[in-house]
C-alpha cells in the first residue's frame, strides 16, 4: 500500500467516524519512547487537529504516581531535582523499589563511587536483586506495605531526635500532622505489617539519623500501585522531617525509567496537561498555549480521560471508535490483558506507528512503519531534567516516515495543513514558545545550543539563562514557597491473599530485555539470555509446591493465569513470586494482573497480585512460557 493510499484509508476513516459521533471519537495513545517533538506535536494533533479530549499515554503506567506525589510536596515534577553526579558525593542513599543494577546499569558507577568514599546503600525491595546485594543494608517488606514502613522509619526517627527542625519551620507546612500520625506506627507494628525485623529497622533509622547527606530515591516499585502516590509521599516526608533537600547530594528523587520519560510527560501527552507540563484546567494556561497554537483558548477541548478509562470507554456513548498508537505495545504492557484485548476489539479503527510488529501492531486495521530512533534527530530529556540532543545516525530504509512526518501528513488530509511541522528544529522551537512561563520552561532551549554541545537543566528561560541544574536551594515552586508534608495512612492492599489466592505476585524487569522486548527479542545475544518467562520461587515454596528448576507452574489470579517454567531462586520472600513482564503471548505477566488504580495517579496496580500455583505436567518444548510472539 502506499503513503498515499494508507492515509486516505485513515483519513476517511476518521471523518466518517466523526460525521456520525462527533470529534471526541477519536483518540491516540502515545509513548516516552517519543521524542520530546513527537510527544508535543502528538498532543497538539489530538487537541487541534482531532478536537478530541481523549489522549493519553503509556506514562500513566510508568511515571503517574511520582509525577503526582512530586508536584504535592514540591510543587513541580522534576524526576531528580538535582544532578545525578551527587550521588556520588551522598553520604547515604536509600533506594525504595528500585532496582537499577538491572533496570539503570549506568546509575550505578555513581552509587560505586559513593561506596568507595564510604557511603551506605539502604534497599528497600522484597527480592534480594543485584542492587540489594550492592547494598549496605537491604530491607525485604511484604510487598505493598511501604507507607507503613516509611512512617515507622520516621517514628524512630524522631524518637532519636534526629530530626531537622528547623528546617521543617522555616521550608516546610504540614509537618504536626505527620508528627502525630506516626505515633501510630511502633516498631513492633510496623515489623508485623511489613515483615521487616525490629532490628533491622533500628539499624536503617540509626543509619538515616547520621547522615549529614542523605539521598532518597523511589522508582516503579512503590509507584505502580494503588497506593503510588501515598508511598511516594510518605519517604518524602522521610527527606523533608531530615531536612535532606535541596543542599548538594542531599535531596527527594523519583527515578525516571524510558528513553524521554521525564520529557514525554511534560509537553501534552497525558490526558490533562499542555506543553511545558501546564494543566489543561487552569484557564491561564490554557490562553498562554492557544495564543502559540493560534486558536481560542476555548476551542481546546477539556481534559480527557486517564489510560484504563480510555480503554474501557472504547465503544460507548462519548468513547472513542478509532485509536491511533505512536510508540505503545498495550497489548502486553497494559493491565488486565483481557480487558484490554476485549476495549481494542471494540474499536472500529485502530492504527498503530511502530518500527516493530508488535502484538498491538498484528491487532491493527493499519501499521504505519516509523522511523527507529537511530534514524532521525530530536531531543529528549532525561531523569535529571536535562535536554539531550539525539542526532541522525543512519538513514531510515525506504518509505519509512517520522513521527511528525505521519502526524504532518495526518493533519494536512484532514484539513489542518499548517498545524504541525514535519520539521524537528521547527517543531523544537515551537515548543520552547508553548512551554515559555509553564513549570517545564525549554524558552531558553535551541537546536544551535544543542548541537554546540550544551546539555541544559530546565527551567531554563531564556537564551542567556544557564539552565537549573539543582533546584529547591531556597525555595520550592509552591504557593507559600514551602514544601508539603502529607500525611499517610497505610492501607492495606487491595488484593489479599486468602486461602484461594495464598501468594503474593509481582512483577518487573529483567536486564536483558527491554520493555515489551519488540526490540531486545531481535538482538540474537539478549533473547538467548532470556529466551523465555518464567515464574521464580524461593526453594521453600519450591519444595512446600514440589516443584523443581524446569518444572510447569499454572500461575493463576483473580483475573487470569498463565502456565509458566520455574526458575527456583532464595532472593525471594518465601511468600512472593516474581514474573518479568516483557514477554508477550500466553506469557504474559499481565493477564494476573487486576486493572486496578491509585486513585489519584490512575496508575496501575503492576507490584502486586494475589495468586495461587499449581504444578502442571508439560515437556520444556510445550511450555506456554516460550515467547510466542514479540
Ligand atoms: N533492563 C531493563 N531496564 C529498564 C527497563 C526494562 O524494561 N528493562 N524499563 C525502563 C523503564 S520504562 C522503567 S519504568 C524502569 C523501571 O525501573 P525499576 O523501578 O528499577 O524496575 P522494576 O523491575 O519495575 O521494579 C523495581 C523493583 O521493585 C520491586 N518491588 C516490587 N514490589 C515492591 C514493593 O511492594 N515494595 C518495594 N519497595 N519494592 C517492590 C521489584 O522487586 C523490583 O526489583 O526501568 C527502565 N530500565
Ligand atoms: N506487569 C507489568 N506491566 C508493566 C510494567 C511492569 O513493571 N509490570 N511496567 C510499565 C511501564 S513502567 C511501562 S513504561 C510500560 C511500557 O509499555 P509499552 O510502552 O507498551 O512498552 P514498549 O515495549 O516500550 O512499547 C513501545 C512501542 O513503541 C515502539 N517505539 C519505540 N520508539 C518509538 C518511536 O519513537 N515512535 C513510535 N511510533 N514507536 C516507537 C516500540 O517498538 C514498541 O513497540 O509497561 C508497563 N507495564
Ligand atoms: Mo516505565
Amino acid at each position: 500500500m502506499a503513503w498515499s493510499e494508507a492515509l486516505e484509508f485513515v483519513g476517511a476513516g476518521i471523518e466518517r467516524l466523526v460525521a456520525t459521533h462527533g470529534r471526541d471519537v477519536v483518540g491516540t495513545f502515545g509513548g516516552g519512547g517519543l521524542t520530546n517533538e513527537a510527544a508535543y506535536a502528538l498532543g497538539k494533533f489530538t487537541r487541534v487537529v482531532l478536537g478530541s479530549r481523549h489522549i493519553d499515554y503509556n506514562g500513566r503506567f510508568c511515571m503517574a504516581s511520582a509525577a503526582t506525589a512530586l508536584q504535592q510536596t514540591f510543587g513541580i515534577d522534576r524526576g531528580l531535582p538535582f544532578p545525578l553526579e551527587d550521588l556520588a558525593g551522598a553520604e547515604v542513599v536509600l533506594l525504595v523499589g528500585a532496582n537499577p543494577a538491572e533496570t539503570m546499569p549506568p546509575l550505578m558507577q555513581y552509587l560505586d563511587r559513593q561506596k568507595a568514599r564510604g557511603g551506605s546503600l539502604i534497599v528497600v525491595d522484597p527480592r534480594r536483586t543485584p542492587t540489594a546485594d550492592a547494598a549496605t543494608l537491604h530491607l525485604q517488606p511484604t510487598p505493598g506495605t511501604d507507607v507503613a514502613l516509611a512512617n515507622g522509619l520516621l517514628y524512630l526517627l524522631l524518637r532519636r531526635s534526629a530530626l531537622d527542625r528547623a528546617f521543617i519551620d522555616a521550608r516546610t507546612t504540614g509537618f504536626e500532622a505527620v508528627r502525630r500520625l506516626v505515633q501510630q506506627y511502633w516498631p513492633d507494628r510496623v515489623e508485623r505489617i511489613t515483615g521487616v525485623s525490629v532490628a533491622a529497622l533500628e539499624r536503617a533509622a540509626e543509619v538515616l539519623a547520621q547522615a549529614k547527606t542523605l539521598i532518597l530515591l523511589t522508582a516503579r516499585g512503590i509507584e505502580q500501585s494503588t497506593h503510588g502516590v501515598e508511598a511516594v509521599l510518605a519517604f518524602a516526608n522521610v527527606s523533608l522531617a531530615l531536612g535532606q533537600v535541596g543542599r548538594a547530594s542531599a535531596g527527594f528523587g523519583c527515578l525516571t525509567g524510558q528513553g524521554n520519560g521525564q520529557g514525554g510527560r511534560e509537553h501534552g501527552q497525558k490526558a490533562d496537561q499542555l506543553p511545558g507540563y501546564r494543566k489543561l484546567s487552569d484557564p491561564d494556561h490554557r490562553a498562554a498555549v492557544a495564543r502559540v497554537w493560534g486558536i481560542s483558548a476555548d476551542a481546546l477541548p477539556p481534559p480527557g480521560p486517564p489510560a484504563l478509562d480510555l480503554f474501557e470507554g472504547i465503544g460507548t456513548a462519548g468513547g472513542v471508535r478509532a485509536l491511533l498508537v505512536f510508540g505503545s505495545n498495550l497489548v502486553v504492557s497494559a493491565p488486565n490483558a483481557q480487558r484490554t484485548l476485549a476495549a481494542l476489539g471494540r474499536l472500529e479503527l485502530l492504527v498503530v506507528c511502530d518500527a516493530f510488529l508488535s502484538d498491538t501492531a498484528k491487532l491493527a486495521d493499519l501499521v504505519l512503519p516509523v522511523c527507529h530512533f537511530s534514524e532521525h534527530e530530536g531531543s529528549l530529556t532525561n531523569l535529571e531534567g536535562r535536554l539531550l540532543w539525539r542526532r541522525q545516525v543512519a538513514p531510515p530504509p525506504p518509505d519509512v516516515r517520522t513521527d511528525l512526518e505521519i502526524l504532518a501528513l495526518l493533519a494536512a488530509r484532514l484539513g489542518s495543513p499548517n498545524a504541525i511541522s514535519r520539521d524537528p528544529e521547527e517543531t523544537f522551537a515551537e515548543l520552547a514558545r508553548a512551554s515559555s512561563g509553564g513549570p517545564a520552561d525549554y524558552a531558553g532551549f535551541d537546536y544551535g545550543r544543542l548541537r554546540a554541545g550544551q546539555e541544559l537543566f530546565w527551567p531554563c528561560p531564556s537564551a542567556d539563562h544557564a539552565g537549573t541544574p539543582r533546584l529547591f536551594a531556597e525555595t520550592f515552586p509552591t504557593p507559600d514557597g514551602r514544601a508539603r508534608f502529607s500525611a499517610v495512612e497505610y492501607r492495606e492492599s487491595s488484593e489479599r491473599t486468602d486461602e484461594a489466592f495464598p501468594y503474593f505476585l509481582t512483577t518487573g524487569r529483567l536486564l536483558a530485555h527491554y520493555q515489551t522486548a519488540t526490540q531486545t527479542s531481535r538482538v540474537p545475544t539478549l533473547a538467548r539470555a532470556e529466551p523465555v518467562s518464567f515464574v521464580a520461587l524461593h526453594p521453600v515454596l519450591a519444595a512446600t509446591l514440589k516443584v523443581h528448576d524446569g518444572d510447569f507452574l499454572r500461575v493463576r489470579s483473580r483475573y487470569g493465569e498463565v502456565v509458566l517454567p520455574v526458575r527456583i531462586t532464595a532472593t525471594l520472600r518465601p511468600d512472593t513470586v516474581f514474573v518479568p513482564f516483557h514477554f508477550g503471548g500466553p506469557a504474559r505477566a499481565n493477564l494476573l494482573t487486576s486493572g486496578l488504580v491509585d486513585p489519584v495517579s490512575k496508575i496501575p496496580e503492576f507490584k502486586l497480585a494475589a495468586v495461587n500455583l499449581e504444578p502442571v505436567r508439560l515437556s520444556p518444548d510445550q511450555g506456554p512460557g516460550r515467547r510466542a510472539t514479540s
